[in-house]
């Protein structure tokens, strides 16, 4: 049978194997412009809305999809030719798809083909919130200091040219301008981003780009835009070739960029929303007062515990996640990791059972149908580890607790970047910083220490002797002995 490809036209032929948007798609109206429409948004906040916009009382909250990159013109054409719908395929845990054709985003932009259009929609009266998936690397800081990062130069191309910007901060600061101008209300400008505090991150970026760029900008912003901050959780790897002929063999459906991922989901967001939000409390978002806890422990856990799985699952020649769940040496590291030293990181979660959360995650992570890749969770560890990991090892080192496993994973990660491992198989780095990793790595192989001299990375953390002994014993201990015997060393110690 001929498959249909996924566009309005044919919304009905699919239907008939696949569930599809039970809402009238042409009278909403576009609520919400979100930045960065790769698969976390697709499986994520645009899943959630979908859900919401098939109560029939909510118009309001459509989506626009701005494809911020040059990089990113591939997902837009797609959504372009297909009216913006994809499906969303759920993989179970018992290796089931639940698969459903995903309605939400209603108007999607290509930023580099015509910013002034972009910017004219997140001014416009009817959006009410500006949603950002832009990633770690996106908010433009230092990881040492927390300071803006001025020196980017697409950043000083946005001071210079201020109509045609090329960054997020470029962007919001023409349409804040210009709701300002046209005595508009404002927004809400809402991360999505695996960041502590997004939302504080966020704002805290913007201003320091507005004040330079606009500084009459500053006190508006500071009057009329919130920013809440948010946890935001769903594993969703990259999406395979072979996904894409899966749902044409099973379902008939011709889709050139479907997202898959995993059953869970999980967001929990500060109602801080000063033109008001749809009610994604009615479809499973929790909204709380303090969400610090939960972005502490989904951070610490759960992305951490990836990049642990990544990191080290790569020295053994892994290329899947749960490959290297499934491994018990590896696995025994992590829960220790989690126990030891997470685990007193993680006061004040009211209500949370942190042994259920890391079981559930352990779980999460071995699930074999997710095949989520160990390049995917290595790329860009330059700006998460800092996020991820480093801040357990400080405040840890404060406290005279366990940082042992931490120092593992760091100098494993040293001996990842010279890119290849001790079995001779390649390494993928996929990093903003990959030249630096790359010559830090290969001289560390004489000092080990020289790894940690990326400040923008490791900050002082070289003049720590507590963490510079673990992160030697550990280095000499794989270099020496292999990863297989020094993580099974480090498990018995
Ligand atoms: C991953 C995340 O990028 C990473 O390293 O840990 O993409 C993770 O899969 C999501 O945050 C899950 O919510």
């Amino acid at each position: 049978m001929a498959s249909f490809k996924l566009n309005n036209q044919n919304l009905s032929q699919i239907a008939a194997k696949v569930l599809v948007p039970q809402y009238n798609r042409s009278i909403l109206k576009t609520g919400i412009v979100h930045v960065g429409i790769g698969g976390f948004h697709r499986s994520h906040q645009a899943y959630y809305t979908d859900q919401l916009l098939h109560d029939e009382t909510t118009k309001d909250w459509g989506i626009c999809g701005v494809a911020l990159l040059d990089f990113d013109a591939k997902i837009y054409n797609t959504l372009k030719e297909q009216d913006g719908l994809y499906t969303l395929i759920v993989k179970e845990l018992d290796g089931s798809l639940t698969k459903s054709v995903i309605g939400s985003i209603v108007e999607y932009l290509f930023a580099p083909e015509d910013p002034k259009k972009v910017i004219e929609k997140m001014a416009s009266p009817e959006v009410k919130i500006i949603s950002l998936t832009i990633t770690e690397g996106g908010y433009n800081y230092d990881e040492a200091t927390g300071a803006f990062n001025f020196g980017n130069t697409l950043i000083q191309q946005d001071l210079d040219n201020p109509q045609a910007p090329k960054t997020i901060f470029g962007y919001l600061t023409q349409a804040l301008k210009l709701r300002k101008e046209r005595s508009l209300k404002g927004c809400t400008i809402q991360s999505c981003d695996n960041i502590q505090g997004n939302g504080h991150v966020a704002k805290k970026m913007l201003l320091s780009y507005v004040r330079v760029a606009e500084p009459g900008l500053v006190a508006w912003i500071e009057a009329n835009v919130s920013f809440p901050n948010a946890m935001v959780d769903r594993i969703t790897p990259a999406t395979s070739a072979l996904d894409i002929e899966i749902l044409k063999e099973s379902s008939d459906i011709d889709d050139a960029w479907p997202v898959v991922c995993e059953p869970f989901k999980q967001w929990v967001i500060e109602d801080d929303f000063i033109e008001g939000r749809p009610a994604w409390e009615t479809v499973g978002a929790q909204f709380v007062e303090d969400v610090v806890p939960y972005e502490k422990m989904k951070l610490r856990l759960l992305n951490a515990g990836h990049s642990v799985l990544g990191i080290l699952g790569a020295l053994y020649g892994f290329s899947t996640i749960d490959e290297a769940a499934s491994n018990a040496d590896i696995s025994s590291f992590l829960r220790i990791y989690m126990g030891n030293e997470v685990t007193p990181t993680l006061g004040g979660l009211e209500g949370v059972n942190l042994k259920n959360y890391k079981f559930s995650l352990i779980q999460r992570f071995g699930n074999t149908y997710i095949k989520d890749q160990i390049d995917r969770i290595c790329s860009q560890s330059s700006a998460k580890i800092p996020i991820f990991i480093l801040p357990v090892v400080y405040e840890q080192l404060e406290k005279k607790g366990s940082i042992d496993y931490a120092a593992f994973v760091i100098a494993a990660f040293a001996i990842y970047s010279v890119g290849v491992n001790e079995f001779g198989t390649q390494l993928i780095i996929k990093d903003a910083m990959e030249i630096v990793l790359n010559e830090k790595a290969i001289l560390s192989r004489k000092n080990p220490e020289a790894f940690l001299e990326i400040e923008s990375i490791f900050g002082k953390l070289k003049s720590n002797e507590t963490f510079v002994e673990a992160y030697i014993k550990a280095y000499q201990n794989i270099v020496q002995n292999g990863i297989e015997k020094s993580v099974k060393d480090i498990n018995s110690n």
